[in-house]
């Protein structure tokens, strides 16, 4: 980019009377202008994937254009604050952590230079605004688009049809350059071209409860896959013709979990159709895809009917037939024992349905979970039969975070005082932050550090006064569990916690207790009624005690609402303490509690995920960890975990858990507490009783986070372990988890 040019002719913009809307479509319209992708080099990585999560792209493009300190000073000049554009809504195109990351190695892969190319679906809608009513979550339509998309380009000549058994539809591709040493490409596509179409990309994960849902589901599947291949073909045939011999050399495909696994079969169905024999191209299938596994529950494993596949995709449904029996073959072959058949069989005959993952997991040249522990969990539990004969398929890559935006964006005062302390180079190569751990005793660093959390504190608090109407005094310690609601990242055990720590405040129980202040941030699915609940619950418990003058100088609660990636940016930087305390062994990374650690915040949590990998680089005694580890959780859930007996122990938690149903807090009749509380005592929808093991875990959780409380207490030894937190974060940048990728996986460099 032309950044001399580019600043000039902002500088004779006229601002006069424009509103942020104007403002924000024209500043970057022209800085389009003068953004050119990088041309394709010969071997190149495509990132598949049903959700990309970026958020605000604005500040954070124009800062790896190297721009924005220098438009945010022209801007100044012309009496235009460049915080204006906050009103902009983030592009919700994701719904959490593979989406959100899907969005950071987008920006490390052009930030080191590697050529990625993204692949997703520009939904008319992101995920939904979220608004409390009473408590209650509402949703409403996120009309992300009504800001304008200057960042976008529509590539009218390189749309393509899709075809489905009953309609047509056009694949209209939207270009996003994605800015770094390299200008890379994410290709959102939109379906048109029909009345129907608009459904297609019209919503991020569609309720699929009925047989029309499902259909629509596998839609949008296929159309990104579809769309992705076509376009990575064609691009390939531009330079190749049609001799595909080089195609595996030249491409590889990653799919990010089994969403957009439609590309297996559809890449043998075009190369079929080019003339290549099924065996050639299940050949070439094998050596281009790698798939990525980010979740071990059951229930997220995607199955696809037979019947429903047949219905709209009879192609695709006999190659993933063919695709069964090579597998079947293959297998005999290598000696798989009948039972291991049984599992790494893409037809489910009991279901009469495909596993999509089982099909991911034969055509994949690597197959990778996201951290230390989820990748051998996978390979201990998930996929054991191919492991026990291709243990070379099976690699690591731990999750990172992109430190442009989650720390540089989101903190730069804490940025400031890294430049000062260690040089600039972190931006680039974040292993300089190393060098933070040479200053982490020392008094002044110390002192800065703490008057850095104290303003991004206050800013935030001051952000949530405006945003949730509620006034909280700075002076607390700040607990924060932000993440998508389930019931597995037990945001319910944090309810309970924060309830015993406000009885026992009333029953005077501390001596001294450090103010403190616990703040959730989480959307629900919209059909998962549980998750609603534990919303509401927490929502009724922080009514109780903010309104509680005897106690709430020194305990408050904050749900915040419409939780997204900006709002995190603000509190990541912000918080004391990051609360990661999911069910050991369920959480297959986190990345959230990485952007906490970056910006200095202890980790109070279990076992789990990168959490591991977290306290082994920052070290145990600078976090909080608790709770059962993984062995003993595979214990209790093969039989003798009795969670009344638990409780039982510490009959102080009886009052609390019994609030859901003594009548202390109200759901209106909806029947949300009441099943929660039958969920944790007696089982229920197949599930036996505390299936997350809230209650082996709470007793710990709650002295944890005492501990923290009293610790807090001699300020200056909390902020050093808050700030060896920072010092050790380097390992967490996703600049290198893409150059692991690029290594391991994909072959490049
Ligand atoms: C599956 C079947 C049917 C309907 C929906 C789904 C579905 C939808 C979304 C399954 C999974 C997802 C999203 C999963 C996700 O966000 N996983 C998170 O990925 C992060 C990045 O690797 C990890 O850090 C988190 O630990 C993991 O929970």
């Amino acid at each position: 980019m032309d950044r001399v040019i580019f600043l000039q002719e902002l500088r004779k913009l006229d601002l006069q009377g424009k509103d942020a809307k104007r403002l924000y479509n024209e500043i970057s319209s022209l800085a389009m202008k003068y953004i050119q992708a990088s041309e394709k080099p010969k071997r190149c990585a495509h990132y598949l994937s049903i959700e990309f999560l970026i958020g605000r792209v604005f500040y954070n493009n124009l800062l790896e254009l190297g721009v924005l300190k220098e438009v945010s000073e022209i801007l100044k000049e012309k009496g235009v604050n460049i915080a204006l554009f906050e009103e902009i809504e983030d592009a919700a195109l994701g719904n959490g952590g593979l989406g959100r990351l899907a969005a950071c190695y987008m920006d490390s892969g052009a930030a080191v230079g590697i050529p990625l190319y993204g692949y997703g679906i520009r939904y008319k809608y992101g995920l939904f605004r979220q608004t409390f009513e009473d408590g209650f979550q509402k949703e409403l339509p996120d009309d992300w688009q009504r800001f304008g998309d200057p960042w976008s380009i529509r590539k009218e000549e390189e749309k393509q049809i899709i075809r489905f058994a009953d309609m047509e539809v056009e694949a209209v591709p939207y270009d996003m350059p994605v800015i770094g040493k390299r200008v890379n490409v994410l290709r959102l596509y939109q379906a048109e071209g029909n009345k129907d179409a608009g459904k297609i990309s019209g919503v991020l994960y569609p309720p699929d409860d009925t047989e029309e849902g499902k259909l629509l589901r596998i839609r949008q599947e296929y159309f990104l896959s579809a769309s992705a291949i076509g376009d990575v073909i064609r691009e390939y045939e531009k330079r190749r013709g049609n001799d595909y011999r080089y195609f595996a050399e030249e491409n590889s495909i990653q799919l990010n979990d089994t969403h957009p696994v439609f590309a297996i079969p559809e890449l043998i169905r075009v190369l079929k159709e080019k003339g290549l024999t099924y065996h050639s191209a299940l050949k070439i299938a094998k050596q281009v895809f790698n798939y990525t596994n980010h979740t071990i529950l059951p229930e997220a494993l995607e199955h696809w009917d037979v019947r429903l596949l047949k219905k709209i995709l009879p192609e695709i449904s006999e190659i993933l037939l063919s695709i069964n029996t090579s597998a079947r073959y293959y297998h005999r072959k290598d000696g798989y024992t009948p039972q291991e058949s049984v599992a790494t069989s893409i037809y489910i005959h009991s279901r009469r349905a495909f596993s999509m993952a089982n099909t991911a997991v034969f055509i994949a040249n690597k197959i990778n979970g996201v951290a230390a522990i989820h990748s051998e969990i996978i390979k201990r539990e998930l996929f054991v039969a191919e492991y026990a004969h291709h243990p070379e398929k099976f690699e690591n890559v731990t999750n990172g975070v992109a430190q442009r935006r989650w720390l540089e964006l989101a903190n730069p005062e804490l940025s400031a005082l890294l430049d000062k302390q260690i040089g600039h180079d972190w931006r680039e190569h974040f292993q300089e932050l190393d060098k933070l751990n040479a200053y982490t005793a020392n008094e002044d660093t110390i002192s800065e550090f703490i008057q850095v959390k104290g303003k991004k504190k206050e800013q935030l608090l001051c952000y949530i006064e405006k945003a949730e109407g509620i006034r909280i005094d700075g002076n607390r310690i700040l607990y924060a569990q932000v993440k998508r609601l389930h019931e597995y990242k037990r945001q319910l055990m944090t309810a309970f916690a924060l309830l015993r720590l406000y009885y026992d405040l009333k029953e005077g129980k501390f001596r001294d207790f450090t103010p403190s202040v616990f703040l959730f941030g989480a959307k629900s699915a919209p059909s998962y009624f549980r998750a609603k609940g534990i919303i509401k619950y927490i929502n009724e418990i922080i009514k109780l005690i903010n309104a509680d003058s005897e106690t709430n100088d020194k305990l408050m609660g904050v749900f915040v609402t419409e939780y997204n990636v900006s709002y995190a940016e603000k509190i990541v930087a912000a918080a004391d303490v990051s609360l990661q305390v999911s069910t050991a062994g369920l959480e297959a990374s986190g990345t959230g509690n990485m952007k906490f650690m970056m910006n200095g915040a202890v980790t109070l949590g279990t076992m789990d995920g990168a959490n591991i990998e977290i306290v082994e680089k920052a070290g145990e005694e600078n976090n909080y960890i608790f709770g059962a580890r993984v062995e003993e959780i595979e214990e209790l859930r093969k039989g003798g975990y009795d969670p009344p007996c638990h409780l039982n122990k510490h009959p102080e938690w009886n009052k609390v858990v019994r609030t859901l149903i003594d009548g202390t807090f109200s759901d209106e009749g909806a029947g949300y507490f009441r099943e929660l509380y039958d969920s944790l005592t007696i089982g229920a929808s197949w599930h036996k009783p505390d299936h997350y093991f809230i209650f082996r875990d709470l007793e710990e959780y709650y002295r944890a986070i005492l501990r923290v409380n009293a610790d807090y207490q001699n300020k200056t030894y909390f902020a050093a372990k808050q700030l060896k937190n920072t010092a050790n974060s380097y390992s967490f940048s996703s600049d290198r988890s893409i150059k692991e990728y690029a290594q391991k996986i994909w072959r490049i460099n």
